[in-house]
């Protein structure tokens, strides 16, 4: 079945999937879109994702927004029952709404450090702002350190989903010019970090691609 994932690869939305791709082994094609490559204000885009945004992932005739639902539909449809996605309802909804607290919890403050870092050109940066973000990012990846200090990944013992789209977001973390600002150390969340570092598909689809 053909596959494809409309997006820049410069994207942490669709780094998670590209990632989760590359975990489950699923060949893809990828097609530039959004950012620079524009074409996401096209009426066929809209068509398939109204929102305008990436990713989007085509798997035969079906169509799917959302990098988080994609994720977990990669997971369903090609690894359901296996550790990175039980079957167990518990240990399935534990890594579900760490998967969700990605999106609610660390992405507006998250996104302040790295548009405010990255993304603004350097005579129009305000530090000041940067700080308080970098402040209230900290207090998201406490949350998750204080998981890491009892085993090895976020949900338990091994890599789930819910892993990929804070993984994808600690590279940035790890990764910025904090251009003489600070961040804490949390040595638990670096370790863990350290560990996805081993992983070849987050090598090859978040580790490669410039922090951009
Ligand atoms: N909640 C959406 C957010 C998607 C999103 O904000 N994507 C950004 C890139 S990370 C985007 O499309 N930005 C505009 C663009 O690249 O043209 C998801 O997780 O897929």
């Amino acid at each position: 079945m053909h596959r494809i994932v409309w997006g820049r690869a410069t994207s942490s939305n669709v780094m998670k999937v590209l990632w989760a791709l590359g975990e489950l082994e699923l060949p893809f094609e990828r097609i530039d879109v959004g950012g620079a490559f524009g074409k996401t204000d096209t009426p066929e885009y809209r068509a398939m994702n109204p929102t305008g945004l990436v990713p989007t992932l085509q798997e035969g005739d079906f169509t799917l927004w959302e990098s988080n639902a994609i994720v977990r539909y990669l997971g369903q449809t090609h690894a359901s029952g296996t550790k990175p996605w039980p079957t167990d309802a518990h240990t399935r909804a534990t890594i579900d709404h760490w998967m969700d607290a990605q999106q609610t919890v660390l992405n507006r403050p998250m996104s302040g450090v790295f548009w405010g870092l990255v993304r603004t050109p350097p005579d129009k940066r305000d530090l000041t702002a940067v700080a308080a973000s970098i402040e209230e990012t900290a207090r998201a990846w406490r949350m998750i350190d204080a998981k890491l200090q009892h085993h090895d990944f976020i949900a338990g013992a091994d890599f789930t989903l819910c892993d990929i789209p804070w993984g994808v977001h600690a590279h940035r973390w790890f990764g910025m010019d904090y251009q003489g600002l600070t961040r804490p150390e949390l040595p638990a969340l670096r370790t863990w970090y350290d560990r996805l570092c081993q992983r070849p598909a987050y090598q090859k689809h978040v580790m490669a691609t410039p922090i951009a």
